[in-house]
Protein backbone atom coordinates (compact mmCIF):
# COMPACT_ATOMS: atom_id res chain seq x y z
CA UNK A 1 0.00 0.00 0.00
CA UNK A 2 1.06 3.60 -1.05
CA UNK A 3 2.11 5.73 1.86
CA UNK A 4 1.16 8.82 2.88
CA UNK A 5 3.81 11.52 2.04
CA UNK A 6 4.37 14.76 4.32
CA UNK A 7 2.25 17.00 1.89
CA UNK A 8 -0.85 14.87 2.53
CA UNK A 9 -0.32 14.31 6.64
CA UNK A 10 -0.03 18.26 6.61
CA UNK A 11 -3.09 18.73 4.70
CA UNK A 12 -4.85 16.23 6.30
CA UNK A 13 -3.94 17.71 9.47
CA UNK A 14 -5.67 20.83 8.74
CA UNK A 15 -2.43 23.11 8.79
CA UNK A 16 -2.80 26.47 7.54
CA UNK A 17 -0.94 27.01 3.85
CA UNK A 18 1.95 29.29 6.08
CA UNK A 19 2.72 26.46 7.95
CA UNK A 20 2.28 23.74 5.36
CA UNK A 21 4.66 25.82 3.24
CA UNK A 22 7.35 26.13 6.21
CA UNK A 23 6.93 22.59 7.23
CA UNK A 24 7.79 21.11 3.50
CA UNK A 25 10.54 23.82 3.48
CA UNK A 26 12.54 22.71 6.45
CA UNK A 27 11.68 19.31 5.10
CA UNK A 28 13.63 19.82 1.95
CA UNK A 29 16.02 21.62 3.37
CA UNK A 30 17.16 18.81 5.92
CA UNK A 31 17.09 16.12 3.15
CA UNK A 32 19.99 18.40 2.12
CA UNK A 33 21.32 18.18 5.31
CA UNK A 34 21.12 14.45 5.30
CA UNK A 35 23.09 14.46 2.53
CA UNK A 36 25.90 17.13 4.09
CA UNK A 37 26.15 15.09 7.33
CA UNK A 38 26.75 12.09 5.12
CA UNK A 39 29.57 13.58 2.99
CA UNK A 40 31.07 15.15 6.12
CA UNK A 41 33.96 13.21 6.54
CA UNK A 42 34.80 13.36 3.00
CA UNK A 43 34.50 16.57 2.86
CA UNK A 44 36.75 17.16 5.86
CA UNK A 45 33.78 19.12 7.36
CA UNK A 46 33.76 16.98 10.71
CA UNK A 47 35.47 19.48 12.44
CA UNK A 48 35.51 22.74 14.34
CA UNK A 49 35.56 26.25 12.93
CA UNK A 50 37.14 29.02 14.43
CA UNK A 51 34.22 30.82 15.36
CA UNK A 52 31.22 30.51 18.69
CA UNK A 53 28.22 31.83 18.55
CA UNK A 54 26.13 33.73 21.13
CA UNK A 55 26.15 30.94 23.44
CA UNK A 56 30.14 31.10 23.61
CA UNK A 57 30.54 27.48 21.96
CA UNK A 58 32.78 26.83 19.30
CA UNK A 59 30.71 26.34 15.92
CA UNK A 60 31.57 23.21 13.97
CA UNK A 61 31.70 23.68 10.43
CA UNK A 62 28.45 21.84 10.28
CA UNK A 63 27.04 24.01 12.53
CA UNK A 64 27.32 27.32 9.71
CA UNK A 65 26.83 25.64 7.09
CA UNK A 66 23.52 24.21 7.98
CA UNK A 67 22.51 27.38 9.78
CA UNK A 68 23.10 28.94 6.45
CA UNK A 69 21.16 26.46 4.62
CA UNK A 70 17.71 26.98 6.94
CA UNK A 71 17.77 30.63 6.68
CA UNK A 72 18.22 30.77 3.06
CA UNK A 73 15.66 28.08 2.22
CA UNK A 74 13.28 29.61 4.46
CA UNK A 75 13.87 33.39 3.30
CA UNK A 76 12.58 32.30 0.38
CA UNK A 77 9.15 31.09 2.47
CA UNK A 78 6.55 34.51 1.94
CA UNK A 79 4.88 33.28 5.49
CA UNK A 80 7.98 33.34 7.67
CA UNK A 81 8.09 36.55 9.19
CA UNK A 82 11.12 35.97 10.91
CA UNK A 83 13.67 33.61 11.98
CA UNK A 84 15.38 32.44 15.76
CA UNK A 85 18.73 30.34 15.50
CA UNK A 86 20.68 28.78 17.55
CA UNK A 87 23.63 30.12 15.18
CA UNK A 88 22.55 34.07 15.40
CA UNK A 89 22.73 36.42 17.91
CA UNK A 90 19.57 38.17 16.71
CA UNK A 91 16.14 37.99 15.34
CA UNK A 92 16.73 37.16 11.67
CA UNK A 93 14.41 39.39 9.73
CA UNK A 94 12.45 38.02 6.37
CA UNK A 95 12.62 40.94 4.00
CA UNK A 96 10.88 38.46 1.14
CA UNK A 97 7.47 38.26 3.65
CA UNK A 98 3.81 38.77 2.09
CA UNK A 99 2.07 41.35 4.03
CA UNK A 100 0.15 39.20 6.53
CA UNK A 101 3.41 36.87 7.60
CA UNK A 102 2.61 36.63 11.10
CA UNK A 103 4.99 32.90 11.34
CA UNK A 104 8.39 32.63 13.19
CA UNK A 105 10.65 29.90 12.54
CA UNK A 106 12.77 28.64 15.13
CA UNK A 107 15.50 26.25 15.34
CA UNK A 108 18.60 24.57 16.20
CA UNK A 109 20.10 23.94 13.29
CA UNK A 110 22.54 21.06 13.64
CA UNK A 111 21.51 20.15 17.63
CA UNK A 112 24.25 17.23 18.95
CA UNK A 113 27.02 18.71 17.08
CA UNK A 114 29.55 17.27 19.57
CA UNK A 115 28.87 13.83 18.27
CA UNK A 116 29.88 14.63 14.67
CA UNK A 117 33.47 13.49 14.54
CA UNK A 118 32.05 10.27 16.33
CA UNK A 119 29.54 9.57 13.29
CA UNK A 120 26.71 10.22 16.71
CA UNK A 121 23.43 10.74 16.38
CA UNK A 122 22.37 14.17 15.18
CA UNK A 123 19.18 16.05 14.39
CA UNK A 124 17.51 19.55 13.42
CA UNK A 125 14.85 20.63 15.58
CA UNK A 126 12.17 23.52 14.81
CA UNK A 127 9.43 25.01 16.02
CA UNK A 128 6.56 27.30 14.10
CA UNK A 129 5.07 30.22 16.08
CA UNK A 130 2.30 32.14 15.67
CA UNK A 131 3.17 36.10 16.12
CA UNK A 132 0.53 38.44 17.23
CA UNK A 133 2.08 40.94 15.19
CA UNK A 134 2.93 41.26 11.46
CA UNK A 135 4.90 44.26 12.02
CA UNK A 136 7.95 44.86 9.15
CA UNK A 137 10.50 44.51 12.04
CA UNK A 138 9.59 41.53 14.36
CA UNK A 139 11.55 42.09 17.71
CA UNK A 140 12.79 39.62 20.30
CA UNK A 141 9.90 40.24 22.62
CA UNK A 142 7.01 39.55 19.70
CA UNK A 143 8.73 36.14 19.34
CA UNK A 144 8.87 35.35 23.00
CA UNK A 145 5.16 36.49 23.87
CA UNK A 146 4.21 33.98 21.20
CA UNK A 147 6.17 30.87 22.06
CA UNK A 148 2.39 29.18 23.63
CA UNK A 149 1.14 29.64 20.48
CA UNK A 150 3.15 26.82 18.33
CA UNK A 151 1.42 25.71 15.43
CA UNK A 152 4.12 22.79 14.50
CA UNK A 153 7.03 21.45 16.37
CA UNK A 154 9.19 19.03 15.26
CA UNK A 155 12.63 17.18 14.92
CA UNK A 156 14.63 15.34 11.95
CA UNK A 157 17.13 12.88 13.32
CA UNK A 158 20.39 11.94 11.09
CA UNK A 159 20.93 8.50 12.01
CA UNK A 160 21.13 4.89 9.78
CA UNK A 161 17.52 6.41 8.72
CA UNK A 162 16.54 9.98 8.30
CA UNK A 163 13.47 10.51 10.51
CA UNK A 164 10.97 13.04 10.92
CA UNK A 165 9.56 13.66 14.11
CA UNK A 166 6.14 16.44 13.85
CA UNK A 167 2.88 17.75 14.98
CA UNK A 168 0.91 20.36 13.99
CA UNK A 169 -1.18 20.43 16.84
CA UNK A 170 -2.75 17.56 17.55
CA UNK A 171 -0.96 13.81 16.81
CA UNK A 172 2.90 12.92 16.78
CA UNK A 173 3.79 11.49 13.27
CA UNK A 174 6.92 9.65 12.21
CA UNK A 175 8.24 10.26 8.79
CA UNK A 176 11.15 8.47 7.01
CA UNK A 177 13.28 10.08 4.17
CA UNK A 178 12.88 7.69 1.49
CA UNK A 179 15.70 7.03 -0.89
CA UNK A 180 14.03 6.06 -4.04
CA UNK A 181 11.30 8.82 -3.44
CA UNK A 182 13.43 11.48 -2.13
CA UNK A 183 10.42 12.36 -0.10
CA UNK A 184 9.50 11.80 3.80
CA UNK A 185 6.60 9.19 4.15
CA UNK A 186 4.81 8.01 7.00
CA UNK A 187 5.59 5.18 9.33
CA UNK A 188 3.25 3.50 10.78
CA UNK A 189 -0.24 5.32 11.73
CA UNK A 190 0.63 8.53 12.27
CA UNK A 191 -0.46 8.69 16.28
CA UNK A 192 3.33 8.20 17.99
CA UNK A 193 2.33 7.39 22.15
CA UNK A 194 4.91 7.56 24.38
CA UNK A 195 5.03 4.84 26.97
CA UNK A 196 3.27 6.20 31.03
CA UNK A 197 5.71 3.82 32.15
CA UNK A 198 9.40 3.15 31.92
CA UNK A 199 12.52 2.25 33.37
CA UNK A 200 15.22 4.20 31.49
CA UNK A 201 16.35 7.54 32.62
CA UNK A 202 18.69 9.58 30.18
CA UNK A 203 21.39 12.34 32.20
CA UNK A 204 24.57 12.99 32.38
CA UNK A 205 25.40 11.42 35.33
CA UNK A 206 29.06 13.55 35.37
CA UNK A 207 27.48 16.31 37.07
CA UNK A 208 25.64 14.48 39.76
CA UNK A 209 27.32 16.85 42.08
CA UNK A 210 25.69 19.49 41.12
CA UNK A 211 22.22 18.54 41.09
CA UNK A 212 19.20 19.62 43.00
CA UNK A 213 17.66 17.75 45.77
CA UNK A 214 14.61 16.43 43.29
CA UNK A 215 16.76 14.79 40.42
CA UNK A 216 19.61 13.89 43.51
CA UNK A 217 16.60 11.89 45.18
CA UNK A 218 15.03 10.60 41.77
CA UNK A 219 18.19 9.35 40.57
CA UNK A 220 19.30 7.94 43.75
CA UNK A 221 15.57 5.43 43.96
CA UNK A 222 16.13 4.67 40.26
CA UNK A 223 20.00 3.56 41.22
CA UNK A 224 18.35 1.30 44.24
CA UNK A 225 16.54 -0.65 41.59
CA UNK A 226 15.02 -3.84 43.73
CA UNK A 227 16.63 -2.86 46.49
CA UNK A 228 14.61 1.03 46.70
CA UNK A 229 11.14 1.90 47.10
CA UNK A 230 10.90 1.75 43.22
CA UNK A 231 10.97 -1.90 43.30
CA UNK A 232 12.08 -2.07 39.81
CA UNK A 233 15.57 -2.14 38.15
CA UNK A 234 16.56 1.00 35.27
CA UNK A 235 18.42 1.54 32.99
CA UNK A 236 20.78 4.17 31.74
CA UNK A 237 21.46 5.72 28.50
CA UNK A 238 22.85 9.13 27.79
CA UNK A 239 23.99 9.91 24.16
CA UNK A 240 24.80 13.65 24.45
CA UNK A 241 22.60 14.21 21.61
CA UNK A 242 19.42 15.69 22.75
CA UNK A 243 17.27 14.36 19.62
CA UNK A 244 18.85 10.90 19.89
CA UNK A 245 17.57 10.68 23.59
CA UNK A 246 14.58 11.89 23.42
CA UNK A 247 13.58 9.64 20.26
CA UNK A 248 14.46 6.91 22.33
CA UNK A 249 11.99 7.99 24.53
CA UNK A 250 8.94 7.97 21.72
CA UNK A 251 10.10 4.60 20.71
CA UNK A 252 10.18 2.83 23.95
CA UNK A 253 9.44 5.26 27.25
CA UNK A 254 11.61 6.89 29.62
CA UNK A 255 12.64 10.23 30.97
CA UNK A 256 15.37 12.63 29.46
CA UNK A 257 16.69 15.45 32.36
CA UNK A 258 18.86 18.18 31.67
CA UNK A 259 18.52 20.12 34.92
CA UNK A 260 19.47 23.05 36.68
CA UNK A 261 23.00 22.83 38.26
CA UNK A 262 24.90 24.42 40.73
CA UNK A 263 27.86 24.87 38.35
CA UNK A 264 28.49 28.37 36.28
CA UNK A 265 27.14 28.76 33.31
CA UNK A 266 24.55 25.75 34.04
CA UNK A 267 22.23 27.58 36.40
CA UNK A 268 19.30 27.03 33.87
CA UNK A 269 20.64 23.80 32.51
CA UNK A 270 22.15 23.70 29.08
CA UNK A 271 18.91 23.20 27.02
CA UNK A 272 17.65 26.19 24.74
CA UNK A 273 14.02 27.35 25.61
CA UNK A 274 12.77 28.30 21.84
CA UNK A 275 14.25 26.05 19.73
CA UNK A 276 14.89 23.06 21.96
CA UNK A 277 12.93 22.66 24.79
CA UNK A 278 9.81 24.20 23.77
CA UNK A 279 9.38 22.41 20.45
CA UNK A 280 10.12 18.60 22.26
CA UNK A 281 7.08 20.01 24.93
CA UNK A 282 4.85 20.21 22.14
CA UNK A 283 6.22 16.70 20.55
CA UNK A 284 5.66 15.27 23.98
CA UNK A 285 2.98 16.13 25.66
CA UNK A 286 0.51 15.79 22.11
CA UNK A 287 1.82 11.79 22.66
CA UNK A 288 1.03 11.50 25.84
CA UNK A 289 4.01 12.45 27.70
CA UNK A 290 5.22 15.53 30.28
CA UNK A 291 7.43 18.08 30.13
CA UNK A 292 8.44 20.73 33.08
CA UNK A 293 10.86 22.50 34.03
CA UNK A 294 11.25 22.51 37.70
CA UNK A 295 7.78 22.29 38.64
CA UNK A 296 6.55 24.37 35.73
CA UNK A 297 5.04 23.02 32.59
CA UNK A 298 7.99 23.94 29.88
CA UNK A 299 5.52 25.04 27.44
CA UNK A 300 3.99 27.80 29.85
CA UNK A 301 7.51 29.58 30.50
CA UNK A 302 7.50 32.79 29.56
CA UNK A 303 11.21 33.46 28.60
CA UNK A 304 12.72 36.83 28.30
CA UNK A 305 15.76 36.22 26.31
CA UNK A 306 15.67 34.42 22.73
CA UNK A 307 18.63 31.86 23.81
CA UNK A 308 17.32 31.74 27.39
CA UNK A 309 18.51 27.88 28.52
CA UNK A 310 15.96 26.25 31.09
CA UNK A 311 16.19 23.34 33.01
CA UNK A 312 14.23 19.73 31.07
CA UNK A 313 12.58 17.01 32.39
CA UNK A 314 10.37 15.21 29.87
CA UNK A 315 9.23 11.90 28.98
CA UNK A 316 6.54 9.06 30.39
CA UNK A 317 4.17 10.70 32.25
CA UNK A 318 4.37 8.34 34.97
CA UNK A 319 8.06 8.90 35.79
CA UNK A 320 7.84 12.84 35.15
CA UNK A 321 4.94 12.96 37.85
CA UNK A 322 7.42 11.21 40.21
CA UNK A 323 10.11 13.91 39.14
CA UNK A 324 7.28 16.94 39.48
CA UNK A 325 5.76 15.84 43.14
CA UNK A 326 9.78 15.66 44.49
CA UNK A 327 9.93 19.73 42.69
CA UNK A 328 6.77 20.63 44.62
CA UNK A 329 7.49 18.86 48.13
CA UNK A 330 11.46 20.58 48.05
CA UNK A 331 10.41 23.80 47.64
P1 LIG B 1 26.38 17.42 27.80
C1 LIG B 1 24.21 18.97 22.43
O1 LIG B 1 25.35 19.82 22.51
C2 LIG B 1 23.26 19.39 23.53
O2 LIG B 1 22.90 20.72 23.38
C3 LIG B 1 22.05 18.47 23.53
O3 LIG B 1 21.75 17.97 22.27
C4 LIG B 1 22.44 17.37 24.50
O4 LIG B 1 21.33 16.78 25.15
C5 LIG B 1 23.33 18.12 25.49
O5 LIG B 1 23.90 19.22 24.78
C6 LIG B 1 24.43 17.24 26.03
O6 LIG B 1 25.10 18.02 26.99
O7 LIG B 1 26.60 18.41 28.92
O8 LIG B 1 26.01 16.05 28.29
O9 LIG B 1 27.49 17.38 26.77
Amino acid sequence: MQKQTLKDWIKGQGASKGVSDILLTIASSCTGIAKIVNDAPLDGLIGASSQTNVQGEVQKDLDIITNDLMVADLLTVSSVSAMVSEEIDEVIQNSNKSENANLAVCFDPLDGSSNIDNNGIIGTIFSVLELASNSKNITSSDVLSASRNQKAAGYFIYGPACLLMVSVGNKVAMFALSEKQQQFLLVDGGDVSIAKQSNEFAINMSYQRFWDSAIAKYIEQCLLGEQGKRKKNFNMRWAGSMVADVHRIFMHGGVFIYPSMDKKGSENGKLRFLYEANPMAMLVENAGGMAISNSLPIREIRATNIHQRVPVVLGSSQEVEILLNLYQNTQ
